[in-house]
């Protein structure tokens, strides 16, 4: 991409999405294994960086209904809402240091506040669009999609300034672990899903050109929400919800690379790196690096 845009950290140490401790470890996690100098290497300015003020601590249980602690959630929504959309208004290229994945209602709440015909990629194993009444685990971060797309009770537009996604805007890639009530809903929404079968037969190189041709048209921004999870777990173990069958190093990095040339992604998410999980802190390397090449790394 050759980022022209400085970029605004935003730290979200927010786990409560989750069903493991860990996640809320993430972004000190990632900057430990050396996010800061990475930036600096490729020439990335860093306008400021900033922290969520939301509930670090972990806890399995609690929290009334269906989704385990939703009040917690959609708090911290609601500040990721805000810390997103100031980025934006200071013409800075959000990155979004989770925590879970349901931070990403927080991207996505910020970023539709200003555009109004945003694309989004969704990198993970899993399509992450379960309702309350479908959600198998009660975990938020299985959600944010079916939030973001007004398919659930709670809905994006819950928060001040946002509007719903497009859901012919959204593409998802990696995905090997869907549920059914999410099948159902990909299948009858006619939303774009690369599964691993694809990208077997398609190779990245198509799956990415695709995706691109989707996102890159009639859109006035698009985000890219990666959740660690979308790697193989044999290369980035450090996670929550491990799924065999990942991409592999390369796939991943090739799929950031060409994202960078198109020089469309306006901001993204780095999710679900779980800081204990990751004892030796491979996954969060793993994040720094792909980071770094979406952001316009080059090899030569
Ligand atoms: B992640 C799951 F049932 N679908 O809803 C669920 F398999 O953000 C997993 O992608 C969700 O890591 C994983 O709990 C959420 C489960
Ligand atoms: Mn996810
Ligand atoms: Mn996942
Ligand atoms: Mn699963």
């Amino acid at each position: 991409m050759d980022i022209d845009k400085k970029v605004q950290l935003i730290k979200v140490p927010f786990g409560l999405g989750g069903g493991r401790a860990g996640t809320e470890l993430g972004p000190e996690s990632v900057i430990k294994a050396g996010l800061l100098n990475q930036l600096k290497s490729i020439g990335v300015e860093l306008a400021g960086d900033s922290e969520v003020d939301c509930y670090k601590h972990f806890s399995g249980i609690g929290g009334e209904g269906k989704v385990k602690h939703l009040a917690e959630v959609q708090e911290m929504s609601r500040q990721v809402s805000e810390h997103v959309s100031q980025a934006v208004s200071s013409n800075c290229f959000p990155l979004v240091l989770g925590g879970d994945h349901s931070v990403a209602i927080g991207s996505l709440a910020g970023l539709t506040a200003h555009y109004r015909n945003l694309g989004v990629i969704w990198f993970d194993a899993h399509s992450d669009m379960n309702t309350e009444e479908t959600t198998p685990s009660g975990n938020a971060h299985g959600m944010p999609l079916a939030v973001a797309l007004g398919k659930a009770e709670y809905k994006l537009t819950d928060i001040p300034g946002a509007t719903l996604i497009n859901k012919d805007k959204l593409v998802i890639i990696g995905a090997r672990d869907i549920d059914p009530g999410e099948r159902e809903l990909i299948r009858s929404e006619g939303i774009a899903c690369f599964t691993m079968h694809d990208i077997d037969k398609l190779g990245m190189k198509t799956v990415v050109e695709q995706a691109i041709a989707i996102v890159g048209e009639g859109t006035d921004g698009v985000h890219l929400s990666f959740d660690l999870d979308s790697l193989d777990p044999l290369v980035a173990g450090g996670v929550g919800t491990p799924v065999p069958g990942g991409l592999s190093y390369r796939e991943a990095h090739f799929a950031m690379e060409l994202f960078a040339e198109s020089g469309k992604i306006t901001s993204m998410d780095i999710v679900e790196v779980n800081g204990v999980l990751d004892y030796d802190r491979r996954t969060a390397r793993h994040a720094v690096e792909l980071a770094a090449s979406l952001l316009g790394k080059r090899i030569l």
